[in-house]
């Protein structure tokens, strides 16, 4: 696999793609590309350039754009324009998430499709973004059709998906569904102390009415998200576009190791209480545990005080990301990690402290609705026999949401598999055929 040119975001071209006029990007695009209009809405290329440089660093070419920075703004502005555009009535919720709505919002049973448009640190550019700008596609795409919609049509931008600044993850979708009180996110800082409602209040949003919105999810009939597969499905099976069947058990723990601040180059090893050395046991004890237990345990995220070179810290913080295909197999792996972890920090006088931060149980897409999608897609013209109903191990809005509403995802091949990184990407056809798939789900759902 060739590396792919961290400059280009676009999606891999395979054979001869399609063309389109072919936009500048950032306010380039927006000074000088013809103004869009619903009759001639912005192409899927000319979305995607228009998104493709907001947020995303020139260094590794990842993407930083976390909840309620000056990116988000930006990502939300771009939302806004392609709602805009298309003549969709643009509405932030309570808690800041984006609707783009064709029909009468208050009119219920709305088919509701989108995805997140934030990113984990150097995330890569279709986590989220694909599944948002396949909405507007899908949308302009039944519009070409002349389809008659006969329910209201919303297309989303939940915020803060991935949690990459307060540390836990779907914090729009949570609190729209109740899974997150307005209280505790109230309580959730970033890494510099600020709390997520300053956070979006610097933003402009208004914090006060944060929390559940029953009223909203009421008047919703079903809820489809498109994202990239972050795996290889979809690659071994030899198709471009797969069915959710369910969203392995995952959470989110943090381990602080309490030891003592100390000289490195006068401390005897025998009289240091190094919480360095507890942290790295631990990181290795998830590996074990988690082979054990057929699972995942990742530590990818730590922090150290005082973080110098020539101090023993007095403080490391590990986050462990944890997850397996049931609960009694996640619970055997974070308790045989902690079980370790407290195991050393015992004998190396590690004071240890372990949180959970994050949790969100396993979830079982309604099988009425996933089977409702495999018959439409079944159905097509040239149709495989059967769309490939597959699980996996990432969250998403489409998972929180699966407790109040009707959901289902569709998933685009990804042919590394690789995601949460710059090297995420998924072949332009693949992307076509996302599209096509989304527009011939929504036009079964929710037109003649
Ligand atoms: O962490 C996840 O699975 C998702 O990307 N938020
Ligand atoms: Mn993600
Ligand atoms: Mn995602």
């Amino acid at each position: 696999m060739t590396p792919r040119d961290p400059e280009d975001t676009s999606p891999a071209r395979t054979g001869t793609a399609p063309t389109a006029p072919t936009a500048p990007t950032g306010t380039a695009a927006r000074a000088s590309a013809p103004a869009a209009s619903e009759a001639s809405p912005p192409s899927f290329h000319e979305m995607w350039r228009d998104l493709a440089p907001l947020g995303r660093d020139p260094g590794s070419g990842g993407y930083r754009r976390y909840a309620w920075t000056a990116a988000d703004t930006d990502c939300r502005a771009w939302f806004r324009a392609q709602a805009e555009a298309r003549g969709l009535v643009h509405e932030l919720d309570r808690n800041g998430n984006q609707w783009a709505w064709l029909g009468d919002p208050l009119a219920g049973d709305a088919v509701v499709t989108g995805s997140h448009l934030d990113s984990v640190p150097d995330g890569g550019a279709f986590d989220g973004p694909l599944g948002v700008v396949s909405s507007f596609a899908a949308l302009d795409e039944l519009r070409r059709r002349g389809a008659r919609f006969t329910r209201p049509v919303a297309i989303t931008n939940f915020g803060d998906e991935e949690g990459a600044r307060f540390g836990l993850a779907c914090v729009g979708s949570r609190l729209t569904a109740g899974r997150l009180t307005a209280a505790k996110a109230q309580e959730l800082r970033d890494g510099d102390g600020v709390p997520l409602p300053r956070a979006m209040e610097a933003a402009g949003h208004d914090p006060s009415a944060i929390g559940p919105d029953p009223e909203r999810l009421a008047r919703i009939g079903a809820f489809i998200e498109l994202h990239v597969e972050q795996g290889r499905a979809l690659d071994l099976s030899g198709d471009p576009v797969g069915i959710a069947s369910a969203i392995w058990p995952h959470g989110r723990w943090r381990f602080d190791f309490h030891g003592e601040a100390n000289h490195a180059g006068t401390t005897r090893l025998a009289d240091r209480r190094d919480p360095m050395l507890t942290y790295a046991e631990t990181v290795l004890a998830a590996r074990r545990e988690a082979e054990l237990a057929g699972a995942l345990a990742t530590f990818g995220k730590v922090s150290v005080e005082p973080n110098g070179v020539n101090a023993i810290p007095s403080l490391v913080r590990g986050w462990l990301d944890s997850r397996a295909a049931d609960q009694s197999a996640l619970d055997t792996v974070v308790a045989g990690i902690e079980s370790a972890a407290r195991a050393h920090a015992d004998r190396a006088g590690i004071e240890l402290r372990v949180v959970r931060e994050s949790f969100t149980p396993v979830v079982e897409f309604e099988h009425a609705l996933r089977d409702e999608l495999g018959k439409i897609l079944g159905q097509r013209p040239g149709a495989r026999s059967a769309v490939p109903v597959l699980g996996t191990g990432a969250g998403h809005d489409a998972g929180i949401l699966s407790g109040s509403i009707p959901t289902a995802m569709l998933f685009v091949r990804n042919p590394t598999g690789v995601s949460h990184s710059p090297a995420e990407y998924a072949a332009e056809d693949d992307c076509v055929a996302g599209i096509l798939a989304l527009a011939d789900v929504l036009e079964g759902l929710a037109c003649t």
